[in-house]
């Protein structure tokens, strides 16, 4: 249920703690370079390959939510504030091994930005002459945009910044346009 309960404190678990014993198991070169071979396949043109990557970010996004709340036992955020937080810190820490920075927050406080100075999904990708541009990490946007939806968040997740054409780090903006209220399931008789 949608309730504002104390989180614990936001510690960076360690590799190896149990929270991440079943991700250890999966060799993360075996990930990337997956990653890498199925975008590879779907290459045919450009927009169509990132729409397909970010639906697939997005069917795996509302598998991973479970995933996520199951392992990692955080009570239901306050608001979309500490789900940034939440995500920043222990999300991609779970399931990417690398932390990111919540920054440039908007006044209404509905827009924030995830940076990462790592990102493992790029490790060993050079993109050719005729992928410049191709926006390679949407896997990882359409994840965060599925989990959110999961948790009745309706969100617009884009990239703003990326390594892989020539910026300085990766930053992903989410905007969250529209706050679902959860529907109870049960008549009451
Ligand atoms: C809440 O607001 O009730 C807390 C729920 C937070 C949702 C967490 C979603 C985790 C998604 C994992 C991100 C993976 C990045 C690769």
């Amino acid at each position: 249920r949608w309730r504002p309960l104390a989180m614990p404190p936001l510690t960076t678990p360690k590799s190896g703690d149990a929270l991440f014993a079943s991700v250890d198991r999966v060799n993360a070169e075996l990930f990337t370079l997956t990653y890498g071979a199925i975008v590879r396949q779907l290459l045919t043109d450009l927009e169509e390959v990132e729409e397909q990557l970010d639906q697939m970010g997005y069917n795996i996004g509302t598998r991973l939510v479970d995933e996520f709340l199951a392992k990692s036992n955080v009570s239901r955020c306050v608001d979309f504030k500490e789900t940034a937080d939440v995500i920043a810190k222990l999300g991609f820490k779970m399931f990417l091994g690398v932390t990111a920075t919540v920054t440039n927050w908007d006044a209404e406080g509905t827009s924030c930005s995830f940076v990462l100075e790592d990102n493992p999904l790029v490790d060993f990708v050079e993109l050719p002459d005729t992928c410049q541009g191709l926006q390679y990490c949407n896997v990882l946007s359409g994840v965060i945009r599925g989990a959110l939806e999961m948790v009745s968040m309706k969100t617009e997740v884009t990239w703003v910044r990326d390594m892989l054409r020539g910026d300085d780090a990766y930053e992903m903006r989410v905007k969250l346009i529209k706050q679902v209220p959860e529907e109870y399931p049960y008549k009451d008789d």
